[in-house]
């Protein structure tokens, strides 16, 4: 898969990405990367990225011809599924079912916007999606542009050793981790590992860990719950996790 993306940054985009599980990804030739500078495609002495808003008001806007010629540069080469999403609080809401279906694209061009925004015309002709990890402000796009690398790039294939990994995941199955512990069995004289995690019973485990999920789901995030159709088995477990709380 292909990552483009477009930031007066490149370099805080390039660097980050070049850690850890993206870092990899990129290494192994599984995902590449390409950033692209709008300040590159100006024509003027001081290389103009923005403007004063129409209407006037605080700040500056992004200018649309050079953020187009950036994306048309990244639109370059011949692929067969491509998206451009801009990073921005008014977008639709991300999730794991968004990211899913997003890591079947060949190219994804991600723009990274900064100051109060960009010419709303860049967004209307250029922009086929716009994203929104939540519901605030940071100071510009690139930190987004990384979180959806960084998510969809630990989808791909042959990416986490374990193929199985990134489908157990939170929120793979719509339900909140299990709780997880690692030596030693005792802190401060306690014994406060859960005796079921020690038994070597694998299937009693299994039971615990989804009773566990559904657990926390219900008592953390219960409209995540409300999305959910519960097995016979899930629904008993659920129910015995609320009695052992009471
Ligand atoms: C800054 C600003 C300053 C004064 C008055 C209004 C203002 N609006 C903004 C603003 O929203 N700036 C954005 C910064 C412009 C687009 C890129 N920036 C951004 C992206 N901030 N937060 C995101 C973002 C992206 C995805 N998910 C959550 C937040």
């Amino acid at each position: 898969m292909r990552f483009d993306v477009i930031t007066l940054f490149p370099e805080m985009v390039k660097q980050s990405a070049e850690v850890g599980v993206t870092g990899k990804a990129i290494k192994n030739t599984i995902v590449t990367l390409n950033v692209w500078n709008p300040r590159d495609y100006t024509h003027d002495r001081h290389k103009t990225v923005d403007d004063r808003p129409f209407g006037g008001g605080q700040g500056m806007v992004m200018k649309y011809q050079p953020l187009h010629d950036a994306v048309s540069s990244a639109k370059s080469g011949a692929v067969n599924t491509c998206k451009v999403v801009y990073l921005s609080p008014q977008g639709k809401p991300l999730t794991q079912a968004l990211l899913n279906e997003a890591s079947q694209l060949s190219q994804l061009i991600l723009v990274a916007g900064r100051y109060e925004g960009v010419d709303e015309r860049f967004i209307q002709h250029d922009c086929d999606e716009e994203w929104s990890l939540g519901d605030y402000v940071i100071s510009g796009g690139e930190l987004a542009a990384l979180v959806v690398i960084d998510a969809i790039t630990r989808l791909l294939p042959d990416v986490l050793g374990n193929a199985q990994s990134a489908q157990e995941d939170s929120h793979s199955d719509g339900l909140l981790d299990y709780p997880q512990f690692t030596r030693p069995e005792m802190i401060d004289n306690t014994n406060s590992v859960p005796d079921v995690l020690l038994s070597g019973n694998h299937a009693e485990i299994e039971r615990w860990r989804m009773k566990q999920s559904l657990g926390r789901t219900w008592q953390k995030r219960p409209d995540l719950l409300q999305k959910k159709t519960l097995s016979a088995e899930q629904e008993c477990l659920l129910a015995q996790f609320k009695v052992e709380v009471d």
